[in-house]
């Protein structure tokens, strides 16, 4: 049997606003409405930034609670993967602080990459104090990255002690100022990976579903929402992350890929249960 597909929606970011997408959500009601549907249509993980109710983010502390709380009630199976990346500018400290709340799963990007017209400033000090934070508490990481250099990073934070193998990458591929979505692209990276990683691609824009395919028959696993794509197909705006969800769920079926159930997904990610 081939092995079951993950799913991650990542559905509000810090960046998209509902003025482009009125199906970005904001509140906690809000977050976990979007979190459950996205679980009822394949999603084991839920890739989390949290907003002020006019849609400013924030990696506030007790946003992130009211926000895991809410999606907790609704969608109690749901692995919640935290932001540690928050929004471009913020400091390191702005950025850990949903650590606090002992999440299951958060995210660490092991370099700087241009980011549209900012940077998404990642210096080593700051990676090692991200990382650093997490290992603490027995947070399990998945190491984004946005660019070649990012894997090796990873690596040498391995030598450093602060990552553990066997990892798990996200390649968010198609970011302007990072490498692009192309297949060649992501089986440069694949070539890099170390024996025993796991792995997901996230495409960008108008990459995210054509990379979903790519990764589905490469035996990977894959990341969709609208932090990443506001798009069903060209001129189309998706109705909700839940839309795209359920697109990739149809490619899985399509390919011969079960869905991971909760505790597969788990399993895959090498997330410690929790009591
Ligand atoms: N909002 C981006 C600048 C993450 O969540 O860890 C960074 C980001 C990565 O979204
Ligand atoms: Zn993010």
């Amino acid at each position: 049997m081939k092995e079951p597909l993950v799913i991650t929606a990542a559905i509000c970011g810090a960046e998209v606003t509902r003025e482009q997408n009125p199906a970005v959500p904001y509140t906690a009601q809000e977050l976990a409405e979007e979190a459950a549907r996205c679980f009822e249509e394949g999603a084991r993980v839920v890739h989390l930034h949290v907003r002020h109710p006019d849609g400013r983010p924030t990696q506030d502390r007790e946003v992130f609670r009211a926000a895991i709380g809410a999606i907790r009630a609704r969608a109690p199976d749901l692995v919640i993967q935290v932001s540690t990346g928050g929004a471009v500018g913020m400091s390191v400290e702005e950025r850990t602080q949903p650590l606090d709340l002992d999440p299951e799963f958060c995210t660490l990007t092991t370099g700087s990459v241009n980011f549209g017209d900012d940077v998404f400033l990642n210096t080593f000090p700051m990676i090692e104090a991200i990382a650093r934070k997490a290992r603490a508490r027995g947070v399990r990481m998945e190491v984004e990255v946005f660019d070649a250099g990012f894997v090796d990073n990873a690596m040498l934070l391995v030598r450093r002690g602060l990552l553990e193998p066997p990892l798990h990458f996200d390649f968010v591929l198609g970011v302007p100022g990072g490498m692009t979505g192309t297949p060649d692209r992501l089986d440069f990276l694949l070539a890099t990976l170390p024996e025993g990683s796991t792995w997901m691609a996230a495409g960008v824009g108008r990459f995210e579903l054509p990379l979903a395919r790519e990764a589905i028959a490469r035996g990977g696993h894959v990341r969709v929402g609208l932090e990443d794509n506001l798009f069903l197909r060209k001129g189309v705006l998706a109705q909700g992350s839940w839309e795209l969800v359920r697109e990739v769920a149809g490619y899985a079926r399509e390919a011969g890929r079960p869905l991971a159930t909760p505790a597969e997904a788990r399993r895959i990610l090498r997330i410690p249960a929790r009591a």
